[in-house]
């Protein structure tokens, strides 16, 4: 029996977690790590069942090439001759747009696909990069991206600290944190309590976290823009402003309070559904805290106004003297920094061929890559790249895009399971377990609400090639180096880059990922080395968070830009929205549930158990109005598409509004999960109407979207 400390990849808390092994390597058990610097034996249902994903016998162990309209095992050799001779081609015939990349959630916890990743999507050029990223959080980059900056300078809620806590539209007590990295959510609230402080939270669902909390507020969908500029009208009004310290680091403030005049607390009552008089207390209660954040998450980006949505927290932080102060929204300063040039932030270097929506930090919104391969002309998309993504579950109008998928001449799949969308694909390259590989939080340190840093060296080999050996082969294709490119060149090259980016020698005592974290550590802000890290498995603690500004921000001014001008560009169509009379046709938005992650778990036994939560939630008023009883099956329709679906009436939702759970419909043709597909639920995002869209960020409107609701 031997015994292993890891750090979860799973979701974006870090848990460290010890995993006990029996002498076959089988995994007997996972456990909380208690000595875990930051979790402190904090673990979820989902990071106890990671033996169970380790040994899934649907995982993939080789990969599969598909001859005949149906897979057959092949050779690594085998896989790479064949897009060798099918991927060039294109590439010359078509030029580098014609191949599109879909990089899904995982990549992000996942050094491999993070560091490497990045190599290929450079080598391949391609304008038509999509991403995870806008389905997601897309609007909290734009606006950290146009006020500080810098995309990635998003500040975290010091939850630690905090004695006032407003959270609109997450739920952390089921999603364990998100753009705020802190494991034992509910120990870090209870910590809030304690200390005499108070949550809000803002939710059309009185979820988990809203029971858990002080206040809830059970908001129309889509409407926190308005409520929220309603709070910043009141700050104002009643002069509550108190930048303190940031005075000097501000442009902008009297374009806010111009623009904040006409969403009183009373104009956006009717739209939102909370009293004029409740905002205008939230407001002073919010400024008269002794230190205060404001949090959004999902049901603030995903959503017709997100961008504006996103803007508006931080101008609140500003406002009420609370950004970058203890117990307020601060800036993390992780272990690893990003190497390179801090330009400030652009958007719109290119626009999407068919709907010209902007690219935004790279990308361009996974809305339209129906639209990219499916009308004809130049620069069509003609193949794909999917990276740890299942776009066929998780974006918009997942029927048109199956269908889209489908014509394409070539698809490849970087992934774990055939599942919905690598059925569809020609090749599919499987990748190490989490225990098969190192693993070191890159991306979520950035986010942390602690400095923290803590390196997993990998618990068991693989018999797969490590992820960023993958990615370089196919850097290599599409560098024209044929499917024998030297891996460990490549990979001096992107070590030597990355070590010239940060004015250090290049080192050659390890390579892959490992080398590339040694190098950043090393140029980072704590003196700490890989080896370091190697010697303390439990992880290192850099204390909690310190001011950065104005170190921490980008912008041209160098100030803070609380009106920036693509955002301002913004606030007339939510004029408009205003204007409208109140719309109280029904809208569907979406939920997690602790034993998922996304769609892509749903295939381990331990995570499916209790019976289908793959409901629509409905309000009994609702469920009367149009004859819909517990239990029963209903039709959901909307512009994009019908799904049905059982209906479970339940008075925690807000009338109005109904709510599926995303990540479900595991009963496509030619998958190959069989625990999943045998409780398969149906696909939310055949409802999810692609043409609605956050207009700055192009962000898919993932909640509040316009639906139908009858019995079948
Ligand atoms: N309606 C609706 N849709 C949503 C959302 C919503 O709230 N409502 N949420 C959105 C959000 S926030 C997100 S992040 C997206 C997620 O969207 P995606 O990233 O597209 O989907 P995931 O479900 O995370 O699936 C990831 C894929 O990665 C594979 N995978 C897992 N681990 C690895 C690995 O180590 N290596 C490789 N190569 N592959 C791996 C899995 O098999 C799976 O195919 O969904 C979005 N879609
Ligand atoms: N267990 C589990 N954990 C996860 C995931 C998972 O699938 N399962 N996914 C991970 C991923 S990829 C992400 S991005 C994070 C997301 O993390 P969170 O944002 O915390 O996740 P959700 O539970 O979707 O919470 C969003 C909330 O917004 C509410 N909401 C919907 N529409 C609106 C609106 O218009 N306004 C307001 N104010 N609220 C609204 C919903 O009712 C829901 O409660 O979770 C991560 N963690
Ligand atoms: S909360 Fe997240 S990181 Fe922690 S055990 Fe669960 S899935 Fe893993
Ligand atoms: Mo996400």
């Amino acid at each position: 029996m031997t015994t292993a400390h890891v750090t979860c990849p799973l979701c974006e808390a870090t848990c460290g977690l010890e995993v006990t092994l029996d002498a076959n390597r089988r995994v007997t058990r996972v456990t909380g790590d208690d000595k875990d610097v930051f979790s402190r034996g904090y673990i979820c249902p989902k990071g106890a069942s990671l033996g169970a994903l380790h040994h899934d016998p649907d995982r993939l162990t080789t990969p599969l090439l598909k001859r005949d309209g149906e897979f057959v095992e092949v050779s690594w050799q085998e896989a790479y001759d064949e897009i060798a001779r099918r991927l060039p081609p294109i590439i010359e015939a078509h030029g580098r747009d014609a191949v599109a990349v879909y990089a899904g959630n995982p990549g992000v916890h996942n050094i491999a696909l993070t560091l490497y990743g990045r190599v290929l999507y450079k080598a391949l050029g391609t304008k038509n990069f999509y991403s995870a990223t806008s389905v997601d959080q897309m609007p909290k980059h734009y606006s950290a991206g146009t006020m500080f900056g810098d995309p990635l300078a998003i500040p975290v809620p010091d939850l630690d600290r905090t004695r006032h806590l407003l959270v609109l539209g997450a739920n952390p007590l089921v999603s364990n944190g998100s753009l705020m990295t802190a494991p034992d959510i509910r120990g870090r609230l209870r910590g809030i309590r304690e200390r005499g402080g108070k949550i809000v939270v803002v939710d059309p669902r009185r979820t988990r976290t809203a029971r858990f909390a002080d206040e809830h507020h059970a908001i129309r969908p889509g409407t926190d823009a308005l409520l929220l500029f309603a709070l910043v009208n009141v700050l104002f009004t009643e002069n509550r402003v108190r930048p303190g310290r940031l005075a000097e680091h501000l442009n902008g403030l009297d374009d806010v309070r111009a623009l904040a005049e006409p969403f009183t607390p009373e104009a956006v009552a009717p739209r939102t559904g909370i009293g004029a008089a409740e905002t205008r207390r939230m407001a002073l209660e919010l400024a008269d805290a002794e230190n205060a954040v404001v949090y959004g998450r999902i049901g603030t980006t995903t959503q017709t106004f997100g961008t504006l949505a996103s803007w508006l927290v931080d101008v609140l932080n500003v406002l009420t003297g609370h950004l970058d102060e203890p117990g307020g929204a601060m800036f993390p300063l992780a272990a690893c920094q990003p190497t390179g040039n801090r330009r400030p932030f652009a958007v719109g270097r290119w626009r999407s061929r068919v709907r010209g929506y902007p690219e935004v930090v790279g990308e361009l919104p996974v809305a339209t890559l129906a639209d990219e391969i499916e009308t004809p002309g130049e620069g069509q998309v003609r193949a794909l790249i999917t990276v740890s993504g299942n776009p066929g579950l998780s974006t918009p109008n997942a029927g048109r895009l199956a269908a889209a998928l489908d014509s394409l001449d070539f698809m490849i799949s970087v992934d774990v399971y055939l599942n919905e969308t690598s059925r569809q694909a020609d090749v599919i390259l499987p990748g190490p377990s989490p225990l098969e590989r190192p693993h070191f939080d890159l991306a979520f340190y950035q986010l942390s609400i602690r400095n923290v840093a803590n390196w997993t060296p990998a618990t068991l080999s693989s018999a797969l090639p490590q992820e960023w050996e993958t990615m370089l082969r196919l850097t290599g294709i599409v560098a024209g180096q044929g499917p024998e490119a030297d891996v460990s060149a490549l990979d001096d090259f992107v070590a030597a880059d990355v070590a010239r980016r940060a004015g250090l020698e290049v080192t050659h005592d390890r390579t892959g990922p490992a080398r590339l974290v040694d190098l950043m550590l090393r140029a980072g802000p704590y003196d700490v080395t890989l080896a370091d890290l190697e010697a303390a498995p439990h992880g290192m603690d850099f204390g909690p968070l310190k001011p950065r500004i104005p170190e921490v921000l980008c912008t041209a001014s160098g100030r803070i830009e609380l009106a920036p001008e693509p955002v301002v560009a913004d606030v007339p169509r939510l004029r408009e929205e205003l204007a409208k009379p109140a719309d109280d046709g029904l809208v569907l938005i979406g939920r997690r549930h602790l034993s998922s992650n996304n769609s892509w778990m749903h295939n381990l036994a331990p995570l499916i158990r209790g019976g289908n939560r793959c409901t629509v939630l409905v309000h009994p008023d609702d469920a009367a109005r149009l004859g819909l009883a517990d239990g029963a099956l209903a039709s959901v329709t909307s512009r994009a598409g019908k799904l049905e679906i059982p209906v479970e009436v339940t008075d925690e939702i807000r009338p109005g509004v109904v709510s599926i759970p995303h990540g479900w419909g595991h009963d496509a043709d030619g998958s190959r999960t069989r625990v999943a597909r045998a409780n398969p639920g149906v696909n939310s995002n055949l409802v999810a109407d692609e043409t609605l869209l956050d207009v700055p960020s192009g962000t898919s409107v993932l909640n509040g979207i316009p639906v139908e609701v009858a019995p079948v």
